[in-house]
């Protein structure tokens, strides 16, 4: 029998019961032969048990009720791990914790043997997790949509500072969460030709694919805060229709019976890194359409068995993330016109009103665009569709009288100067109802820049859902700690609506009794995350010293150089001056590289350069320590995050589109050193600029820079006498004796084409650096800045965006009153 979500759960002893049925019936041990992954799926089990109740239920309900559903589709969903996640929205944490320990089981130690599902490469990924998560808490009627990659994000494995990557096998021991669901699978389509079909007046277009893989569906549920409702995140495989040609092997062809099947299930083999080099185009175009078009074959069958196509748009939303699903425009057309008879127009208008589309980047290098070639290839029919759904839009503009022709070069779906290009970007604008953004800044530079025409054709679609992030996972589970200080004196209220809540931690500020328990919290942290560091990098660390981190991808625009140019910088003042009382400071950097950057793997190699050269100078007497921590995942984040003291959120302004890891740190009462980037924006409206180090350009100037080709800093650093040093340092090799040119092109680079005006903030980048030391020399001030941080980040959660993105976009109403949120 299942439990309605405001009833106790479990008890202990009826939870270590649970956990015995599982040990000797799912995974055939007993307590004496059990290993400790045994009572780590034993325990998986026992709360899948709870789920899988509510699941039901939720599903019911929600047949019951005739919401509208929302489905959101995405390449990649970052999810971490789900144990502690599952069993703290079961309100079981403890329960478990207890069982276990009833059993002789050390729970802490178990919880690390759950690989993380990092099938995401990083913001927009963890994005989708904390949206499921906040989906499920708010009673928003979701489906996740993507593919179950057998091998996720690449294992970050560091050689002598360089990194190189491994394959990751998240699966190799099984996954207690998914439900293999057989039964539900789709044909998916690729190559092949369309034939036209009927006459004239009555023609059709008949898709006849060379290939065909079958999709498989895997469920994963998700479950809500409290247990309030489940949803299912639907992942694909793809596997071939055919395993084995039997003819082809009983011929003697061993290799080619089977090569078809290999190169079905290569499609759901890898997620693709964040920048790819051409050769892996292809794949990844089929991955795209493999994912789509089993979850609008699957959603639309939904809809069907309740209601006729024509109300598509009041029942079902679709959010495209980013590009990567772009393709969606032209399959939901394909599905609609030749495989359900709608006529085209009729089509079209369900179409725009069922899809919408968030966007994460205005880097033009990371634009999806598809050659016309690839797709006539693979995509044959869509790719008609394309060209139909170009030109109607084409005539409809020369109705209105538009005739511009460099304004109809823009907004054309096809890009005509590199080779005959599909826009994915200009075909997810035109297919959809709503174009969002993910900061205000971001949101507003859409305007102006990517999609600066069709906004003026269309200028009721673009509008900002700044994101956010679930505390359940950023703040309890993370951060105990601090949950259970908050708890101590908000109440247990505050973990229900922490974005009404929290606000009352600021009259806690003021007291300093208060401010030296909050320290202690985070000492407490900090200690922690040191005893990792000695463990994985031999490296004491001071956990009085301040703990500045900087924690995401290695990206040129992130500027992870901006701050290694600091590390030196300080070194070199340090040691031009040791007795001077300096503050101490832990540097603590984290993040992988695309494999095929190679800028980017260069700046990992100059910081491990760098921190070896520095943690080895006895002339510091520990008063700057670095180190960077391989692997960074989301299991990582959850043990750096709430030690930071520090936040570093240094993007070339305009660049970031929003920056989620900000809020978290925020949300933990780090205090931030920042651009006016992306949402540091909003962050410095909420939590108020005087509790933050803003610094840098804006926008607007890194613009006027821009246009001016102000890029030679040769002037600016021959004025700067502390950054020529430090460039100076590095460019001589005093951190690679080794090979002391290694980061000649590297500082040539920065001297005379600062892209991302690494030089041009370094100045105004010191100066905020030095006054972060100001403040650490105050503890009151700085505590209260911390504490004031904290209880300013409610609105950083995303239950508030997804309420958001529920009212304006998809137009649901989620089923949980605000304040329960
Ligand atoms: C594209 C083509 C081929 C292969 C891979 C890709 C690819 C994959 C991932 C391109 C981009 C991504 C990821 C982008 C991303 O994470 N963007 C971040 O999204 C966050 C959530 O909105 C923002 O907070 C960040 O500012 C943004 O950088």
């Amino acid at each position: 029998m299942s439990q309605p979500a405001d009833q106790p759960s479990e008890g202990v002893e009826a939870f270590r019961a649970r956990i015995l049925d599982k040990l000797k019936y799912a995974t055939g041990k007993d307590i004496t032969s059990a290993c400790p992954h045994d009572w780590f799926e034993a325990t998986a089990l026992a709360a899948r048990d709870h789920i899988i109740d509510r699941w039901e239920d939720a599903a019911l309900q929600i047949d019951r009720s005739e919401e509208k559903r929302v489905y959101y589709l995405s390449l990649e969903f970052l999810i971490g791990r789900l144990l502690v996640d599952n069993l703290s929205n079961l309100g079981l944490l403890d329960t478990a914790r207890a069982a276990l320990h009833d059993l002789g089981v050390d729970f802490e130690e178990i919880r690390e043997l759950e690989p993380d599902a990092a099938l995401g490469n990083g913001g927009l990924g963890r994005l989708a997790a904390c949206f499921m998560e906040s989906m499920a808490t708010l009673g928003v009627a979701a489906h996740g949509y993507g593919i179950r990659y057998e091998h996720g994000l690449f294992r970050q494995v560091l050689i002598d500072g360089w990194q190189h990557e491994h394959t990751e096998t998240w699966l190799e021991f099984g996954n207690p969460w998914e439900f293999e669901r057989s039964e539900v699978s789709y044909t998916v389509g690729f190559g092949g030709s369309v034939m036209s079909t009927g006459d004239n007046g009555n023609s059709r277009q008949v898709w006849l694919p060379n290939d065909t893989v079958r999709a498989i569906a895997y469920d994963t549920p998700i479950i809500g805060w409290r247990r309030h409702s489940v949803n299912t995140l639907r992942l694909w495989r793809s596997r071939a229709e055919r395993y084995l040609q039997l003819e082809r092997f009983n011929a003697g062809d061993h290799l080619g019976a089977v090569a078809e099947a290999v190169k079905a299930d290569s499609i759901s083999r890898v997620l693709y890194p964040a920048d790819v080099t051409e050769a892996g185009q292809e794949l990844r175009l089929r991955q795209e359409y493999f994912f789509v078009s089993a979850s609008l074959q699957d959603l639309l069958g939904r809809h069907l068995s309740h209601y006729p196509l024509e109300r598509l748009p009041d029942m079902v939303a679709i959010q495209l993330n980013d590009t990567h699903p772009a393709i969606a425009v032209a399959e939901l057309m394909r599905l609609l016109v030749d495989e359900h008879d709608v006529e085209w127009a009729e089509a079209w208008r369900l179409t725009v009103a069922t899809l919408s589309y968030t966007n994460h980047t205005l880097l033009p290098e990371a634009l999806e665009s598809w050659p016309v070639s690839l797709m006539e290839r693979l995509l044959p029919r869509h790719m008609q569709i394309i060209y139909l759904i170009n030109a109607e839009h084409i005539d409809a503009l020369r109705a209105r009288d538009i005739h511009d022709f460099g304004l109809l070069r823009a907004v054309s779906l096809i890009e005509e100067d590199q080779g005959r290009r599909v826009r994915m970007g200009n075909l997810a604008f035109l297919g959809s109802h709503s174009i969002n953004g993910v900061s205000a800044l971001h949101t507003d530079l859409m305007r102006q820049t990517v999609f600066r025409e069709l906004h003026g054709l269309y200028p009721e679609r673009i509008n900002n859902k700044t994101n956010g992030v679930t505390f359940r996972r950023w703040l309890y589970q993370a951060n105990p700690a601090l949950t259970g200080l908050l708890v101590e004196r908000l109440g247990e209220s505050v973990l229900d609506a922490p974005e009404q809540r929290l606000r009352d931690l600021e009259a806690w500020a003021e007291k300093s009794g208060f401010r030296k328990q909050f320290m202690a919290m985070r000492q407490g942290n900090k200690a922690a995350l040191a005893r990792l560091v000695k463990e994985w990098l031999g490296i004491n660390l001071d956990t009085r010293a301040i703990f500045d981190v900087q924690v995401k991808r290695i990206h040129e625009y992130k500027r992870q150089l901006l701050n290694l140019l600091h590390c030196v910088a300080l070194y070199q003042a340090i040691r031009n001056d040791p007795t001077v009382d300096w503050v101490p400071r832990v540097k603590i950097f984290a993040g992988k590289a695309a494999a095929s950057y190679y800028q980017a793997k260069l700046i990992i190699k100059l910081a491990n350069d760098i921190a070896r050269t520095i943690n080895n100078d006895p002339t510091l007497r520990g008063q700057l320590k670095v180190v960077f921590l391989p692997n960074y995942n989301v299991s990582l984040a959850e043990i750096i995050i709430p030690a930071a003291d520090l936040s570093e959120q240094i993007s070339t302004a305009g660049m970031e589109a929003s920056g989620t890891s900000n809020m978290k740190f925020a949300l933990n009462a780090a205090l931030t050193i920042g651009t006016l980037d992306g949402a540091n924006v909003e962050m410095s409206e909420q939590i108020g600029r005087e509790h933050m180090f803003i610094f840098g350009m804006t926008a607007d100037e890194v613009n006027l820079r821009r246009h001016a080709g102000e890029l030679d800093m040769s002037g600016l650093i021959a004025g700067s006498e502390r950054l020529r040093e430090a460039l100076e340092a590095i460019r001589g090799g005093v951190f690679s004796p080794d090979e002391p040119h290694r980061y000649a092109a590297l500082i040539q680079g920065l001297q005379h084409q600062d892209t991302f005006m690494v030089c041009a903030d370094f100045d105004a980048y010191w100066a905020a650096q030095l006054q972060v030391e100001e403040y650490w020399r105050q503890p009151d001030r700085w505590w209260r800045s911390a504490i004031l941080n904290c209880a300013r980040a409610g609105w950083f959660s995303s239950d508030r965006t997804i309420r958001e993105y529920a009212a304006d976009i998809w137009k649901v109403s989620p089923s949980l009153p605000p304040e329960q949120g």
